[in-house]
Order: C-alpha cells, then sequence, then structure tokens
C-alpha cells in the first residue's frame, strides 16, 4: 500500500496535509479492498456462528496486522509526520456485545479465517452498542453509543428477508462485515438490520417508546439483566436474527446443491448461549413450508446445532413465558409444543421438560434435546454442567457433553496491543508463535536469563507509562507509574466480587493509615459497567468510586495507595490496560465464572493472576504451577455444597471478624457517607451484612493473606519478571485457534 499514492488519490492532497480523519477514511476503503480481494474458504458445508453478540472493538489496525500491512503503513505514515495511534484514534468502537461471550464470538471469527475454515458469524446490526459510561456525582450514569458513521466496516448487500411476527412483516436487510484471517483467507460477519428502524425514536437517555417494535427493532443492545420491557424485546431482536440468518443459510446451501434432506451434509450452526435458540424451531418451520415432513426437519435440524453453555447461575438461563412466545412469534408456538411433547413421550423427568407446568420455554432444554452437542467453556464449567447444573441432560445423551475450553486471539490481544512484547518475543524466538502459539513455551530456556528478565520489566514499565499519560490525556487521572497496577476489569456483577476487592481496598487504607505503609505504592484500577437495573451493582461502583474520591485526596494514604475506575471500559480501553498490569485480578466465588477470558489476556501479557479456583483459573494454575499464580478461597465444591445445605450466613462472619466488620462498617461511616449517597452505601451494606449471597466473607482473609503475598513477593523483581515469563510462555494453550480447532474436530468436521 503506497499512502502518498492513495491520499492523492482520495483527496489530491499530500498526506501532510490531510486531517486524521482523512486518512482514517482512506485507509479504511482500501484496507476493506484488500480484505475483500483475499481468498474465501470454499467447501460444501459451513459453519454458521450464531450470536446475538459480536464484540468485535476497533477494526483498522487489527485488519492491516492481519493482512501484514501494519508496520509499513506505520513507517509510512510517520514519515509523513502523523502517528498511527492518532488516526487509530479516529475509529469509533463497535461495542456490539455485553462482555466475554460477545468478545468470544469476535475472537472466533478471527481464527475460523486464520485456520481457513468455511465459517461466518450471523447477528444483529444494533445501532447503538452497549450505553455510554459516564460517571456523574460518583455515581454511572448512561448514554447511548451511537457508533455507525457514513464510513464504516459494514457493507450494505442487496439480500433482504422478510420476518413475520405476530401481525408485522419486518424486512431484514443483510450488511456484511469482512473478518481477516492472519495473513490468511476471509470471511464474512452479517448483520441484519431491520428496514424501518428510527433512531429519532430516542428520546433521552438510552430511552425510547418500547411498543413501536418495526422502529425500535435494531436499535439497541441490551444489557445483561435488563429490565422487563427489555426482555420482551429482546425475544423481537432473537427472532429477527435466527428468522433472517436461517432463511439466508437455506438459501446458501440450496445454491450449492444441496436437497435439503441433507442439510447436515453443508450447514452446521454453532448456538452462542441461549441467545439464538428460536433457530431450531424456525429452521424446522421453514423446513416444513419447503416440503419436508415434519419429523424429518426435526432431525435434520438436531443434526446442524450444536449449543455452548456460557453461565452457570440459575437466574441468568433464558426462560419465555409460553404467551410472550405466542405474542411476538406464534407461528413457532406449535412446533415448539410438540418439541415438547416428543420428549415428554420419551422420558419421564418432568425437569427435563422445555415447556414446564407454569407454561415457561426453557430455552436451554430446547437447545440440548435438539441439537447434536453441548460444551461447557471450561474445564471446570463443563464438569459442574454434567455433575450438577445439567445432571440430568448429562445423564440422557452422555455423548453430546463435551469442553471447549475458551480462547482468545494472539493477534488483536498480543501483536495489537502490545507491540513491544511481541517484538522482543520474536528477537528471542522467532515469530513462529504468531502462528503457532504453542511456540511461547520456548521462551522457557530464558527463565534463569537476568537480562531477559530484565528486558521484560522494561517492557512491562514502558507500557505502564503509556497508561499513564493515556488516562491523563483522555480521563485527566493521575497515576503513580512506579506503583504495583492492580487491575479488576470486568462487566460488574455480584459473582465476579468487585465488592471482595473493594473490602481489600477499605482494609489497606486504614492499615496505612495505622502505619503500616506497604514497600511498593498500590495501584487499583477497576474498569466495569453496570446494567442499568442491577441495583446493586450501581452501589457496587458507588462504593469504589467514593473509595477513589476518599483515598486519592488524603494526603497521607495516597502516596501509598490509589484507586481509580476508569470511565466507559471497553475493547480499546482493555488493550491498553492489560499490557501495563501487574496483578490481574480474578477473583470469582469458586464455581460461578465459567470461564474468563480477560485472565488469558492479562497471562499473555505478563501479569500474574490473583484467583481462585474457578473457570479457566484453575487451567491457568495448571500449566503455570503453585509459584507463578496466587490462589485463594474456598473450591468450588465446598461453595457447591454450601448452597446446598444453605449453611452460609454472613452475618456470623461480620460479628465474629473484626476485620471483615470493620471493612464492611467503613461502607456506612462518616467518612463515605460525607461524599457518598447513604440511601446506596446503606443498602449496599445491609445486602452483604444480611445475605452475601456470593459468600466474600469467607474468602475475605485469604484473599487479603495471598494479596499480601503478592505484594511481598513482588519486591524481589527479578523472581516476580521469572513469573511473568513463565505465565507468558505457558499461555499458548488459551490462543483461539486452539479452541477453533477443537470445535472443528468434535463438533463442526469442516473438510
Ligand atoms: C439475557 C437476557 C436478557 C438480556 C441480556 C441477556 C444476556 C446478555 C449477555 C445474558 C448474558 C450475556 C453474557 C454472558 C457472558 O458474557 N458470559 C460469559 O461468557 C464468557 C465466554 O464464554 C465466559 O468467559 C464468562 O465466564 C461468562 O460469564
Amino acid at each position: 500500500m503506497n499512502i502518498s499514492e492513495l491520499l492523492q488519490n482520495h483527496y489530491g492532497k499530500p498526506v501532510s496535509q490531510c486531517t486524521n480523519e482523512e486518512i482514517y477514511i482512506a485507509l479504511l476503503k482500501e484496507t476493506q479492498k484488500l480484505a475483500e480481494n483475499k481468498k474465501r474458504p470454499e467447501g460444501k458445508k459451513k459453519l454458521y456462528y450464531f450470536s446475538a453478540e459480536f464484540l468485535i472493538g476497533k477494526l483498522l489496525s487489527n485488519n492491516l496486522i492481519n493482512l501484514g500491512v501494519y508496520a509499513d503503513v506505520k513507517k509510512q505514515l510517520a514519515e509523513n509526520g502523523k502517528n498511527i495511534c492518532d488516526i487509530e484514534d479516529i475509529e469509533n468502537e463497535p461495542s456490539l456485545g455485553n462482555g466475554g461471550l460477545g468478545r468470544l464470538a469476535a475472537c472466533f471469527l478471527d481464527s475460523i479465517a486464520t485456520l481457513g475454515l468455511n465459517g461466518d458469524g450471523v447477528g444483529i446490526k444494533y445501532h447503538y452498542g452497549l450505553f455510554k459510561q459516564v460517571f456523574k456525582n460518583n455515581k454511572q450514569t448512561a448514554v447511548p453509543d451511537k457508533w455507525l458513521t457514513d464510513d464504516s466496516w459494514l457493507v450494505k448487500t442487496e439480500k433482504v428477508y422478510p420476518v413475520k411476527f405476530r401481525g408485522l412483516t419486518v424486512y431484514a436487510l443483510l450488511y456484511d462485515l469482512t473478518v481477516t484471517g492472519y495473513n490468511n483467507t476471509s470471511n464474512t460477519l452479517h448483520l441484519f438490520d431491520a428496514q424501518t428502524v428510527n433512531e429519532s425514536i430516542v428520546t433521552y437517555g438510552i430511552n425510547f417508546d418500547k411498543d413501536r417494535i418495526a422502529k425500535n427493532l435494531t436499535l439497541f443492545l441490551y444489557p445483561d439483566d435488563s429490565d422487563d420491557a427489555g426482555r420482551k424485546l429482546r425475544i423481537y431482536q432473537q427472532y429477527f436474527m435466527v428468522s433472517a440468518g436461517a432463511q439466508m443459510l437455506l438459501d446458501e446451501a440450496v445454491e450449492k446443491g444441496c436437497s435439503l434432506h441433507d442439510l447436515p451434509d453443508y450447514a452446521v450452526i454453532q448456538i452462542n448461549d441461549t441467545h439464538p435458540t428460536m433457530v431450531i424451531p424456525e429452521l424446522v418451520r421453514l423446513l416444513t413450508e419447503r416440503g419436508i415432513e415434519l419429523d424429518e426437519a426435526i432431525e435434520i435440524v438436531s443434526k446442524c446445532c450444536a449449543y455452548t453453555n456460557h453461565t452457570i447461575l440459575a437466574e441468568a438461563l433464558e426462560k419465555w413465558p409460553l404467551h410472550y412466545l405466542k405474542e411476538v412469534v406464534p407461528q413457532l408456538v406449535p412446533i415448539i409444543e410438540i418439541m415438547d411433547s416428543k420428549i415428554r413421550r420419551k422420558i419421564d423427568n418432568t425437569s427435563l421438560a422445555i415447556i414446564d407446568r407454569n407454561d415457561t420455554v426453557h430455552m436451554a432444554h430446547l437447545d440440548i434435546h435438539y441439537s447434536m452437542s453441548v460444551n461447557g467453556v471450561a474445564a471446570l464449567h463443563t464438569e459442574i454442567l454434567k455433575k450438577e447444573e445439567l445432571r440430568g441432560f448429562y445423564e440422557l445423551y452422555p455423548d453430546k457433553f463435551n469442553n471447549k475450553t475458551n480462547g482468545i486471539t494472539f493477534r488483536r490481544w498480543l501483536l495489537h496491543c502490545n507491540h513491544q512484547l511481541t517484538d522482543y518475543i520474536t528477537a528471542l524466538i522467532g515469530d513462529s508463535f504468531k502462528k503457532d502459539a504453542k511456540e511461547l513455551e520456548r521462551l522457557l530456556q530464558f527463565r534463569k536469563n537476568r537480562e531477559v528478565l530484565t528486558n521484560l520489566l522494561h517492557i512491562k514499565q514502558d507500557k505502564k507509562k503509556e497508561l499513564c499519560s493515556h488516562l491523563k490525556v483522555t480521563q485527566n487521572i493521575d497515576l503513580d507509574q512506579a506503583s504495583i497496577f492492580d487491575i479488576q476489569i470486568k462487566r460488574l456483577h455480584e459473582y465476579k466480587r468487585q465488592q471482595l476487592n473493594a473490602l481489600y481496598i477499605i482494609h489497606k487504607y486504614l492499615e496505612i493509615k495505622r502505619g503500616k505503609t506497604p514497600a511498593t505504592p498500590i495501584t487499583c484500577i477497576f474498569g466495569a459497567k453496570a446494567a442499568p437495573a442491577y441495583i446493586i451493582a450501581q452501589d457496587i461502583i458507588h462504593l469504589i468510586l467514593c473509595l477513589s474520591e476518599i483515598i486519592n485526596n488524603d494526603p497521607k494514604v495516597s502516596p501509598y495507595l490509589k484507586v481509580v475506575m476508569v470511565e466507559n471500559y471497553n475493547v480499546t480501553l482493555a488493550e491498553k490496560l492489560i499490557p501495563a498490569c501487574d496483578i490481574s485480578e480474578q477473583i470469582s466465588l469458586a464455581s460461578k465464572e465459567a470461564s474468563g477470558t480477560g485472565n488469558m489476556k492479562f497471562m499473555l501479557n505478563g501479569a500474574v493472576t490473583l484467583g481462585t479456583e474457578d473457570g479457566a483459573n484453575v487451567e491457568i494454575h495448571q500449566l503455570v504451577g503453585d509459584n507463578n499464580i496466587y490462589v485463594f478461597g474456598d473450591s468450588s465444591d465446598d461453595v457447591v455444597e454450601r448452597y446446598k445445605n444453605a449453611s452460609y450466613k454472613a452475618r456470623e462472619y461480620y460479628e465474629k471478624d473484626e476485620d471483615i466488620k470493620e471493612a464492611v462498617d467503613f461502607i456506612t461511616s462518616e467518612e463515605l457517607l460525607r461524599v457518598g449517597d447513604k440511601t446506596m452505601l446503606e443498602r449496599l451494606s445491609n445486602e452483604l451484612i444480611g445475605k452475601d449471597w456470593f459468600m466474600t466473607f469467607p474468602d475475605f482473609k485469604d484473599y487479603v493473606k495471598t494479596k499480601e503475598k503478592a505484594l511481598e513477593d513482588y519486591e524481589n523483581r527479578l523472581e516476580w519478571a521469572e513469573k511473568m515469563l513463565v505465565n507468558i510462555a505457558m499461555s499458548g494453550f488459551f490462543s483461539s485457534d486452539r479452541t477453533i480447532e477443537e470445535y472443528n474436530r468434535d463438533i463442526w468436521k469442516l473438510g
């Protein structure tokens, strides 16, 4: 790519006279062309990855890297006095996902393209992504995130599919986004938009008229735990996506000469959590419309579909009242009823039914009965599904169950976000790790090499410095780059236990006030959005922001301890935070985090995990060994037991343990009430003392002790650097290339 020529052709002027916007648009168009010209995988069978979320992040640099032209473009820009980072800044982040599940789908698309597999994504073109978070008075407020601009990576196609709801037909317009593989083929992310959608019905904030379906259908991505009105709209969105996607899939198969009886030879559908579950009855319906007998249609569809479960939280499993479905998609109801009665005839355990006695439809049950594969997303998670949550199903279909431990794309989470580390690794072991992540293990030969360890520390320091200046410029946050960066970034959820981290911070603050100062200052960094309807999550954000105000302004304490919560945490910020991290906080209550994927990104960038034996932390622990991770807390077996016999009483811990009492009491102390909202702080305090559903108190002491040990170990920098090195070296297993190879080997079986 010749940038001077490109801009001359576009704007008739030299690079130096172009604005960053102009350069961004010209690069976008050119990159799009390069990507579209890449080979597309072919083959009879094709994977359709159905997902309500694809949290793809900014695309310019990622595409330049995958197309192999990043370094050249950067150099040419620099020669003309332009910094590629300033050009990157112009792009809006498409926040088309809530968190882990959506980001996983994006990593998977990258790996599918990189491995040259014949597979596309199918989803929704939301006009507004996940809300933008703004802090006011130490509270979160939500504003719309309008990410779409005239020039975007999305290309409108000619394809239109009618989607019928009760009394309403909406036309689904297909937009395509080319997904580039690393030095390889390209695939497509297909996103559907409603023809009649109308942005002007957004009134204030993120509010809009929820009854005008035709106009609001693809306006917003709903936050998890969204309110009731939001839930009904999700059914509309879900059916819209799956009906259009299923029609597209059938057209593509027929075009390739498929007789619909042989559909499983042409199409495999991965259902990303229960959100796209209606694709099962919808495909059955479409097949019968095209002349296939109902029983056979059900059999065909069951052979095409595979379901991934991402959660063990019972309350997060989607269940819809049958009357909702009757109101929205009456044509599916008789099909679902027949599918339910087939199961009832076969088995007498009614807890496994699709429609329960309260006329509630259990979407996961529909998936499990009528697909050929059911997978969890980390070893522990899959075991818990088999032994506890989905036990009855496992007994019925042992062969359907399998584990696919999550992974992340190393292109974005190392090559793009950490050039210094990438280049240094390349200098040490060559660049074969870019295609085969397991090659990183060759770094282990340097684990006692002083020079290498020192260089790793220098790179970490550079990334911390970069983060400091970024946060200063964008959010006016002052950080001490010589401090330990302890980071917890993820959606705000009680089970992820940001509140446990907050209790530690209070404890530490009080200790420092009493004169027990740490050897190296500590900076505790949070990033988290909370669903607007999730009250306690709002309260936890409020607590952290209040702590930040008090601690950072305390002249006695702030030289040793700082607390910051970055505003509007998203993929772009993650790319800057993760490379700068020393201690990665992965402290969910054991058994509750299905996998986690942030934990893998931190490890890859040389942070050491402080975590519970939960999700993929278990596998990280096995890979790096006891010396290179800090593990604490009750085991998942203990936790499951404690829930079963309802034996946990938070108040007893609060009353018996002085440290817990002191930290919890601080939440409603005079000092905090001066900067905070009494209702919110009291509500949170009561919630903890009276319930503490995610058991922070039993793990508190061990958490404090283990964190202190990590801080102490940090004082020996070379030993710490060895831990960093081992983490980087052993992270290869978590490449999403490995995960996708397993999906293909065991489930998709693409040519
Ligand atoms: C449901 C109903 C109504 C509105 C929203 C939702 C909804 C939306 C998103 C429910 C759940 C989600 C997202 C779930 C999620 O991100 N799960 C995470 O998936 C990751 C990838 O497998 C895992 O690593 C995480 O452990 C898991 O929490």
